[in-house]
C-alpha cells in the first residue's frame, strides 16, 4: 500500500491534505510533515483544517493551514492523516470530483471502511511515524527541517513523550533525527504539556473531585459536565488528556472520563467517553462495543445518551471486560 501511495504521488500535480475533525498534535502534526515532504517534491498542496486549532497547536502553524477551502481547484488526491472513522472526517470535504482519491494514512487499529486506498500501519507509534516512512521512500531522509517540529510534535504527543511501550528504538532514532533537523524538545514539550491557563487547572481540580473507584479500584471513573466547565472557565479542548490523571492511580487499570458534549446536530447534550488502559486491559474493544473505537490503550466514544446513564454503561462494560481476564 505504500508503494501505491508513493505511485500516486508521483502521477499527481496537486494534493488536498488534512487531517480528522478536532484535530491532535498527530493528527495536525503529520498533515504538516506531509505537505512540506510533497512540497519538496515539486507538488502543489492545500492543507485544510476547517476545525480551530486547539491552543497547544497553534505554535505549529505559520499561515500553512487554510481554514476554507480555496474555490475553483481540484486535486489529484486528497490525504487524510490519522483518521479511523467516517464520522471523523472533516467537515466540507469536496466532491469525489474535485477532491480525487481519499487516501487514509492512520495507524488505528480499531477502523471502519474509511477511505479509497488506506495505509495503515497498526504497530506505528502516531501517523508522524508514517510520515517518516513515506519520507523515506520519497529519498528525503533526513526529512526537511520545515518537518521536523510538526512531525517531532506527532511523535512526541501519541507517546507520551516516548514514554508508551509503542516508543521502540526506531522512534527515538527518528527523534534524534528531528532534533538534528531543528526540533526543540523543550519548545514541544512546552507548548503540548505545559502552559497551562488557571482555567485548565481549576478545571482539573473539579474533576479530580468526582473520582469514583469500581471493580476493586481497578477502574477509575471521572466526570466532566457542561457546568464543571462554566464555573472554571474552562473550554472543550482542555478536557483533553484529563482522563490520564484517573490511571495514575495504584491498582487502576481502566480509566474512564465521562464528558458531557453539546450535541453535534441540533440542541441537547450528548456524552462522550475517553478510556485509557495501563496496558493489560484492551479499552479499544470495550470503546467498540460501546459505537466507538481507538488503540488498545487509549480510545473513546460517544453517546447520545445522558452522562448518568453513560456512566452505569460504562461501569457494567469495563467490570464485564476485567472480570473476563
Ligand atoms: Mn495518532
Amino acid at each position: 500500500m505504500r508503494e501505491r501511495v508513493a505511485e500516486l504521488v508521483r502521477g499527481g500535480e496537486r494534493f488536498l491534505v488534512c487531517c480528522h475533525r478536532r484535530p491532535d498534535a498527530d493528527a495536525l502534526g503529520s498533515a504538516l510533515g506531509l505537505r512540506v515532504l510533497l512540497q519538496e517534491l515539486g507538488k502543489d498542496v492545500n492543507l485544510y483544517v476547517p476545525d480551530a486549532l486547539p491552543a497547544n497547536l497553534v505554535f505549529l502553524d505559520h499561515g500553512e493551514v487554510e481554514q476554507d477551502l480555496p474555490e475553483g481547484l481540484s486535486w489529484d488526491a486528497t490525504f487524510v492523516m490519522d483518521t479511523a472513522a467516517n464520522s471523523l472526517l472533516p467537515s466540507g470535504l469536496p466532491d469525489e470530483e474535485r477532491r480525487g482519491p481519499l487516501v487514509i494514512i492512520d495507524h488505528h487499529a480499531n477502523h471502519d471502511d474509511v477511505g479509497d486506498i488506506v495505509f495503515r500501519e497498526t504497530g506505528a507509534c502516531a501517523t508522524g511515524e508514517m510520515v517518516m516512512d513515506l519520507a523515506e521512500l520519497f529519498g528525503l531522509r533526513p526529512v526537511p527541517p520545515e518537518a521536523a517540529t510538526p512531525i517531532y510534535a506527532a511523535l512526541v504527543a501519541d507517546t507520551g513523550g516516548f514514554r508508551y511501550s509503542t516508543t521502540k528504538p526506531k522512534v527515538l532514532r527518528m527523534g534524534a533525527e528531528l532534533l538534528e533537523q531543528g526540533a526543540d524538545p523543550w519548545q514541544v514539550a512546552y507548548e503540548l504539556f505545559e502552559k497551562w491557563p488557571s482555567e485548565r487547572l481549576a478545571l482539573l481540580s473539579a474533576i479530580l473531585d468526582t473520582l469514583e473507584l469500581d471493580c476493586e479500584g481497578r477502574l477509575a471513573l471521572l466526570t466532566v459536565t457542561r457546568a464543571m466547565l462554566e464555573e472554571a472557565g474552562a473550554n472543550d479542548d482542555m478536557v483533553e488528556g484529563m482522563v490520564d490523571y484517573g490511571r495514575k492511580l495504584r491498582g487502576v487499570e481502566i480509566a474512564a472520563l465521562i464528558w458531557e458534549f453539546p450535541a453535534d446536530e441540533g440542541e441537547g447534550l450528548e456524552t462522550k467517553v475517553s478510556f485509557r488502559s495501563r496496558g493489560e486491559a484492551d479499552v479499544g474493544r470495550i470503546a467498540q462495543a460501546m459505537g466507538g473505537g481507538g488503540h488498545r490503550t487509549a480510545a473513546g466514544t460517544q453517546l447520545t445518551d445522558d452522562a448518568d446513564t453513560t456512566r452505569e454503561r460504562v461501569r457494567e462494560m469495563v467490570c464485564a471486560a476485567l472480570c473476563d481476564d
